[in-house]
């Protein structure tokens, strides 16, 4: 029995807002977990603070499925983001304490080490494909085997997952959400260019990925898939919203690109007909939005019956502690695809301390006991939440919203 003591919300703001839940344990260790949601922060603190660790204290912080269920099942409402992201922050900080507990690094309690390395990839962006290609080039330079291209389209002022300055994007860059236009007009127009210049440049031997962020429907995202696929590239990423998982049949019955989604998904229904169908390729569901390491390594262990690996989400709201817990999973994976990492500010990096490692292309979540990443709860006090949002889009003509 290893007794809960106490629990603790952390909201800060170091270089951007992360929810951070600290587990404590009677004359054991503690356990960190992230609970970040990106533009709706404060609910799940609130669910957290409010409605789960009274729950937790006195419990056995080993026995991680238990709590897990009592959870899930015992709040009668069930999924949903703000739900699934607090669990998943109890379940990652109760992974955290158990293998400090046995002093091994999590991924050994997860059956051990599948790979040597987890294969990653970064973005590359710019206004112009010329921009986006010549820091494709860098990030190559760098060591990435793996690269996502994201350009600005022509004729549209802003387009989301491009970088506004010479830093690279934030996902919620505003107090109120920014509305940007849309034409999928000129962005299906775009699309092809960059990825024929992209992969004159970089070559065949790097993996080219691209994100279309929900924002075709699943003709158009058919006829992008088409058009791309000269290119071979690892995947195309969120097509279409996958809200009726079944559009995924029109788009696949027209494309042999590979297709990812999912990093939306808080649930293995969400992605259920998704994978028994092999609609897709990848799934993109991970631990801090999908019920943590328990429940994504149910939705792994679906996907593997079908032929789909995994393609964990890895963007910048996802803190240090996601990050370490995805890479401790996608090193015992059998059916691991790949790693998204977009890279943290420095002062995100120095309020959470963490034990993974980049080298020539690969991660490795490190040896320490747990999971490895942690908060300086000090440093973290010294920056307070700020509200921030993603940007929304209309189409161009008429004004009305986009599924994005
Ligand atoms: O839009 O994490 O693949 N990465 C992405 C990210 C997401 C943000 C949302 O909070 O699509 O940029
Ligand atoms: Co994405």
């Amino acid at each position: 029995m290893l007794k809960i003591e106490s629990a603790k919300v952390i909201v800060s703001c170091p270089g951007r807002n992360f929810v951070t839940l600290k587990i404590e344990t009677k004359d054991g260790p503690y356990g960190v977990g992230d609970a970040t949601l990106n533009g709706r922060e404060l609910a799940v603190a609130s669910y957290l603070s409010d409605h789960i660790v009274p729950c937790l204290i006195g419990r056995d912080a080993h026995r991680i499925e238990d709590i897990w269920q009592f959870l899930y099942r015992g709040a009668y409402w069930r999924r949903g983001p703000v739900t699934m992201t607090a669990i998943a922050a109890v379940d990652m900080a109760l992974w955290d304490i158990k293998a400090k507990a046995a002093g091994m690094p999590l991924y050994q309690l997860l059956g051990g080490a599948a790979r040597d390395g987890v294969l990653a990839y970064c973005h590359a962006n710019g206004k112009t494909v010329e921009e986006t290609v010549d820091d494709a080039l860098r990030l190559k330079e760098k060591g990435y085997r793996a690269i996502r291209l994201q350009s600005g389209v022509p004729g549209l002022a802003a387009t989301y997952g491009v970088a506004k300055g010479k830093l690279p994007y934030e996902p919620a860059d505003a107090d109120l959400p920014a509305e940007n236009l849309w034409s999928s007009e000129k962005y299906l127009r775009s699309v092809p260019s960059l990825f024929e210049a992209g992969r004159d440049k970089l070559g065949a031997d790097v993996h080219l990925l691209h994100d279309v962020h929900h924002r075709l429907t699943p003709i158009e995202a058919a006829r992008l898939g088409r058009d791309v696929e000269p290119y071979r590239l690892f995947w195309l990423e969120d097509p279409v919203v996958a809200d009726n998982q079944e559009s995924f049949r029109l788009i696949r019955g027209h494309t042999t690109t590979p297709l990812a989604v999912g990093e939306v998904f808080n649930s293995i229904f969400d992605c259920k007909t998704l994978i028994e169908e092999q609609l897709i390729d990848y799934i993109r569901a991970t631990v801090v939005h999908a019920g943590g390491i328990t429940h994504v390594r149910r939705i792994a262990a679906l996907a593997d019956l079908y032929n789909v690996r995994t393609g964990f989400h890895g963007a910048t709201d996802l803190s240090p502690v996601t990050m370490a817990c995805a890479l401790h999973v996608d090193l015992s994976l059998p059916n691991f695809g790949i790693q998204e990492h977009m890279a943290h500010c420095e002062l995100t990096e120095s309020v959470f301390p963490h034990a993974y490692k980049f080298e020539n292309g690969y991660f490795h979540p490190g040896d320490t006991p747990g999971h490895g990443a942690d908060i300086d709860e000090k440093q973290a006090a010294r920056y307070p939440y700020k509200r921030a949002y993603l940007p929304v889009n209309r189409l161009e003509q008429g004004g009305a919203m986009t599924n994005w």
